[in-house]
């Protein structure tokens, strides 16, 4: 089989690259190692900046976001007994939309499969061969039959635990990394919204965030050990938790339902630089990891893909290679920022169990200083919003 472009990974990443390449008239074949239907039932992401709204839209795929995300105008911290809200229009003219990532993807399938894009599920044994060289190749297994693409280009949205950072020689990069001693336990419940806005909370007994998937629907996160088991967490148990870190002196009760998810998720951030070796380029996750505090790593592989589709598209209708060679340092520069980001909100609104009672006095007056200084609170939703 032969291709422009072969994609390894249908994640956000992978599918809207295809997506992207197709409308600028490059064909590409994705490879993934799930099948549609579980890709498309993954419970991730849910913020969308206002600049992945944009690219969605312009891609023609926004349409179901539209009518069914959420918009969202501010977001609050909750801390010492308090919520705070910050304006994130009124400080930055931008919004978010809570639009769930397994829904981008259902959208970005449907688009690739009506417009005759070949998308193999279910593929195995995925490596990658000479892509230090013009002619790469990836060989796999599909229903039961070892096949081989060769392609111009390999592009490796495989995620974390893919395939393809991997095959990029550890001489030829390197990895910033920094994991932290906690996990969130996330939890999607059926009732209706406690809260309009998102709640970010920090608390002595430890982080909680409230968020939503639907008007029906519910998503809720709390710090925890990240070693700790979802089986050692009864419902009652959850709840307290919950309660204890949310609730506020203003009266605002967190809304009970029932439970129909929960798992647990480890938190690092995570660099991979540079983005690419020889035909190999990486997008997403594959390249880059932040801790969900931020929610950026989908605005990421969004961004990524965005400037990589731009220049293939270069590279095929002018025979520039000005794009790709610097495609890495482009991506990497929004890349550092939202890393910056997302530790530092980690940083603030987590219990470190290390920390001294000078560190979490600090911790606290950091805090105090972004909901009651303009100049912070602008910063902060700044980044939040993905304003630059
Ligand atoms: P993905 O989504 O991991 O997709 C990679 C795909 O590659 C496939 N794959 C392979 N296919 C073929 N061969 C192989 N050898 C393969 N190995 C892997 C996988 O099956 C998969 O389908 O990467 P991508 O496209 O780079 O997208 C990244 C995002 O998924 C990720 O950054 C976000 O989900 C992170 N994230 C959030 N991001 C936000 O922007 N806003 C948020 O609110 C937000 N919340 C979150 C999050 C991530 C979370 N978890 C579970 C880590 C909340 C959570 C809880
Ligand atoms: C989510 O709704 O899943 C979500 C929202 C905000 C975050 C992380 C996750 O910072």
């Amino acid at each position: 089989m032969r291709t422009q472009v072969a994609i390894i990974g249908a994640g956000p990443a992978g599918l809207l690259l295809s997506h992207l390449l197709h409308l600028n008239g490059i064909v590409s074949v994705v490879l993934e190692s799930r099948s549609r239907a579980e890709i498309e039932a993954t419970i991730r992401a849910g913020v969308l900046e206002q600049g992945s709204m944009d690219i969605l839209n312009d891609a023609g795929v926004g349409a179901r976001m539209r009518a069914e995300g959420a918009l969202h105008h501010g977001v609050e911290f909750a801390f010492g007994g308090r919520r705070h809200r910050i304006d994130l229009t009124e400080l930055t003219g931008k919004a978010i939309t809570v639009y769930p990532q397994h829904e981008v993807i259902i959208d970005l399938v449907a688009a690739r499969l009506a417009a005759g894009g070949q998308i193999l599920f279910e593929t195995g044994e995925v490596a990658l061969h000479d892509t230090d060289s013009a002619r790469p190749s990836v060989a796999f297994v599909h229903k039961g039959e070892a096949q081989r693409i060769e392609a111009d280009f390999v592009i490796g949205c495989d995620g974390f635990h893919g395939v393809s950072r991997p095959a990029i020689p550890t001489s030829l990069r390197q990895d910033f990394q920094r994991t932290y001693p906690f996990g969130w336990f996330g939890i999607l419940v059926e009732s209706a919204p406690s809260s309009n806005e998102l709640i970010y909370a920090q608390h002595e007994r430890g982080f909680a965030l409230v968020s939503t998937r639907s008007p029906t629907v519910q998503r809720l996160y709390f710090q925890c050990d990240p070693k700790d088991h979802v089986d050692n967490w009864s419902d009652d148990r959850i709840w307290a938790e919950l309660h204890g870190r949310l609730e506020n002196d203003d009266g605002w009760k967190l809304n009970e339902g029932r439970f129909f998810q929960k798992g647990i998720i480890g938190m690092r951030s995570f660099v991979c630089a540079p983005m690419r070796a020889g035909r190999l380029f990486l997008a997403g996750d594959a390249a880059h990891i932040v801790p969900p505090t931020g929610a950026k790593g989908m605005n990421l592989a969004i961004s990524d893909v965005k400037i990589l589709a731009q220049a293939l598209d270069d590279f095929y209708k002018k025979g520039s290679e000005a794009g790709l060679d610097g495609y890495s340092e482009a991506a990497l520069k929004r890349i550092w920022r939202a890393e910056y980001f997302s530790w530092w909100m980690t940083r603030m609104l987590h219990t470190f169990a290390d920390a001294s009672p000078f560190e979490r006095q600090v911790q606290r007056a950091e805090l105090e200083n972004v909901v009651a200084s303009r100049a912070m609170s602008t910063a902060l939703a700044e980044n939040y919003v993905g304003a630059f």
